[in-house]
């Protein structure tokens, strides 16, 4: 995945012409563009293989199961132009080596999660789940942009690994205050995807990210 704007598009879009020309719209503003289920389900994995020939797509299936049947998975995510997926770490190491040796790009685990329920039971194993990112091979890992601190005491146990931080605009965290406690991409969706002009927020985004750099 490049680094160039720091700046994830998160897709959770559910009709195909929209999120086609949401993508166009923002395609120089952003590293990659993030799809999970709420696209996927009803657009199909064609839609990650058509994304695919002109950006960067991370797959946020939070791949949560056996490591034969997150094998499957992960297999297919890549065979269909995917550069990157997204797991849970709850599953265990296993499961997330499972994923991460079946991968023809990047695996991302999730630590602890951005919306207030993430506090409950996400928090108080975190930091575990960022050590099994190390220990397992990810790529990196998703922290919460609502909660800066964490990404800062998460970085100092994922050290050289890739953080990804949603949660940032509709969820109340700051691109550029994420940025600076460490994190090297924002995920955004609803304020991108939602706005009426995507590619002017997205621009305004990447410069926010680049003044914080
Ligand atoms: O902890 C997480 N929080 C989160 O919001 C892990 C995620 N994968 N996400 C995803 O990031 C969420 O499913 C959505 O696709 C995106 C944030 O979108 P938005 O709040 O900017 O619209």
């Amino acid at each position: 995945m490049k680094k160039r704007t720091r700046l994830i598009l998160a897709l959770d879009v559910t009709d195909r012409q929209e999120a086609m020309r949401v993508v166009s719209e923002v395609a120089d503003h952003v590293d990659a563009v993030k799809v999970g289920y709420p696209a996927v389900l009803p657009l199909g994995m064609e839609l990650v293989e058509e994304i695919s020939g002109s950006a960067d797509v991370i797959c946020d299936f939070k791949v949560a199961d056996i490591p034969n049947t997150n094998r499957l998975i992960v297999e297919e995510v890549f065979r269909r132009g995917a550069s990157g997926v997204i797991v849970h770490g709850f599953v265990g190491g296993d499961s997330v080596r499972a994923c991460v040796e079946a991968a023809k790009g990047d695996v991302f685990v999730v630590t602890e999660m951005s919306h207030p329920g993430g506090k409950v039971f996400t928090s108080p194993v975190a930091d575990e789940m960022a050590r099994l990112a190390v220990e397992a091979g990810a790529s990196g890992i998703i922290a919460p942009a609502t909660r800066p601190e964490r990404v800062r005491e998460l970085r100092e146990i994922v050290g050289p690994l890739l953080i990804l931080c949603p949660g940032v605009g509709a969820q109340g965290g700051s691109a550029s205050e994420t940025i600076a406690t460490g994190a090297d991409y924002v995920i955004v969706g609803r304020s991108i995807y939602q706005a009426e002009n995507p590619r002017a927020v997205a621009e305004s985004l990447a410069e926010e990210i680049a003044s914080a750099l």
